[in-house]
């Protein structure tokens, strides 16, 4: 096991809501039926050798007309909670007027939740900007974070009748940083000004629309979903690995989470990025905005991290890049990335040798468990903010029988178990967690890695569509049923 007492059953609180995750790009499909238009993943995904083997979203797993089944499958799996994002390029294409017909699709895949007794829990972005709005300005124009919360409340009037859970973003990071800075990420741009006006104008998008939904509906749980790391210094008593490790929690998590729940940049942040314009585009009154209270913190934990404030040779040379710089060991990247943190200087990732995903992601359960005590100390807690695990989960190099079948008992299996007693750890901590979702429903499109990495719990053919569910799924299923991780089967 990866965690000193990772045998025995772990009982979960009651009601503890168990769920999966999804998001509208990577599984839906269907791309140009009624009325949905470009996203800035449809452009980005026709530049050569930005997505992997030329993968694009057009089909991806057809959730769009197998819903129906895939919530059954859900429900055969017993989840009580489905994680999924509206298609704003639907919603709204190009950005503009509403389309009734690309909103019905999420009027009958909430009906659908419903009958089935699925919690049904609305991420409002999940990466997919409209082309059209991109080809304004896109998130380093202020406009769209007000046009975000016109796009929320249209989502939000045609479904609050039957949904209660609302999440403005999905990791602003990732959209900011990742997509406007670093490059691999649509729209793909290079720019440290870029990324860092991004940011600031997700935050106040997503303070925007949380303040409107509480405005109009007082009961709805509002929320934020924030991809967050454990940086950890190579060598806790040399001052400079310390910095480095400091450095890299300000511009990954603090950066989001500061500014939503204490209502202010960080000093060293607002240092680090004073020369990348943070001042400029952060206006009077924007901070009371974006710290309007929420309900809930939505946790992302893939990995922690280990940093050193010098480079070293090591055997691993995909390790030397710079801190939160993309590793070019996939086949992904043709393109050339610039480090996706704007303010990288004097980070370097170190190896710790843990084992490692098919990501190329280290492997740190126990990180969860003290992520989830910080937040809750430092962060959620005393604003009485619920916490909930909105995204966990691993790609691994899975093999299917000729049945579809694939037995991932030793990985991704082991790697739910871990972090599921992880997060049991950490509610004995007295974190206040109260659900967890896995990454992800099914084998999807994963990015720039298109469709060659896999993190299901279930098998997608692309072939045929047909879903076949993993070891891990079946595990999951009945983890889900019973409320407790069960004993380890001896091997
Ligand atoms: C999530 O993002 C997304 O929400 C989801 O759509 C996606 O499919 C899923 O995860 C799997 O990728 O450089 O070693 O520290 C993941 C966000 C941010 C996780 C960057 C890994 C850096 C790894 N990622 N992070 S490392």
């Amino acid at each position: 096991g990866t965690t000193p007492n990772a045998t025995g059953q772990v009982a979960f609180p009651e009601g503890f809501l168990w769920g999966a995750a999804t998001a509208a790009f990577q599984i839906e499909g269907a791309t140009w039926t009624d009325g949905r238009t470009d996203s800035i993943w449809d452009a980005f995904a026709r530049v050569p050798g930005a997505v992997a083997g030329g993968d694009d979203g057009s089909v991806a797993c057809d959730h769009y007309h197998r819903y129906r089944d895939d919530v059954a499958l859900m429900r055969s799996l017993h989840l009580g909670a489905y994680r999924f994002s509206t298609s704003w390029a639907r919603v709204r294409p190009d950005g503009g007027a509403p389309n009734p017909t690309g909103l019905a699709f999420y009027d009958r895949l909430v009906d659908e939740l419903l009958a089935a007794e699925i919690l049904p829990w609305v991420t409002l972005y999940h990466w997919d900007l409209p082309q059209a709005l991109e080809d304004k300005g896109g998130w380093p124009n202020r406009d769209t974070a007000y046009l975000f919360a016109d796009y929320a409340m249209t989502v939000h009037e045609a479904l609050s009748d039957r949904v209660r859970v609302w999440t403005t973003l999905n990791e602003p990071w990732c959209s900011s940083f990742l997509s406007y800075t670093g490059g691999e990420h649509a729209p793909g741009r290079m720019s440290r000004t870029d990324g860092v006006a991004a940011a600031h104008h997700l935050l106040l998008a997503h303070g925007l629309a949380a303040a409107a939904i509480h405005e109009v509906d007082p009961e709805a749980v509002v929320g934020l979903t924030v991809n967050l790391t454990v940086p950890d210094p190579a060598d806790p008593d040399d001052p400079a690995d310390v910095a480095a490790a400091a450095k890299h929690d300000g511009m990954f998590n603090r950066t989001f989470i500061d500014p939503v729940l204490r209502g202010a940049y960080p000093a060293d942040v607002r240092e680090w990025l004073a020369p990348y314009g943070l001042d400029d585009v952060v206006k009077d009154g924007d901070l009371e905005i974006i710290s309007t209270p929420i309900d809930a913190l939505g946790v992302n934990y893939y990995n922690g991290s280990c940093l050193a404030g010098t480079p070293e040779p090591v055997a691993d040379e995909t390790l030397t890049v710079q801190a939160g710089g993309v590793r070019d060991d996939e086949d992904a990247h043709a393109r050339t990335t610039l480090p996706p943190t704007p303010a990288p200087e004097g980070i370097w990732w170190r190896s710790r040798g843990l084992p490692r995903t098919a990501m190329g992601w280290e492997v740190q359960p126990e990180g969860l468990t003290r992520l989830l005590t910080r937040l809750h100390r430092d962060y959620t807690g005393p604003r009485g903010v619920a916490l909930y695990v909105t995204e966990n989960g691993a790609a691994f190099d899975d093999v299917a029988d000729e049945s579809g079948f694939v037995d991932d008992t030793s990985d991704r299996l082991a790697y739910f178990d871990a972090h599921l007693r992880a997060v049991k750890d950490a509610i004995d901590a007295g974190a206040d967690v109260r659900g967890y979702f896995a990454w992800s429903l099914l084998d999807n499109f994963e990015w720039a890695h298109g469709y060659s990495k896999r993190f299901g719990i279930v098998r997608t053919d692309y072939a045929t569509q047909e879903r076949t569910v993993k070891a891990s799924g079946r595990w999951y299923g009945d983890v889900a049923r019973t409320n407790v991780v069960p004993d380890q089967e001896p091997s």
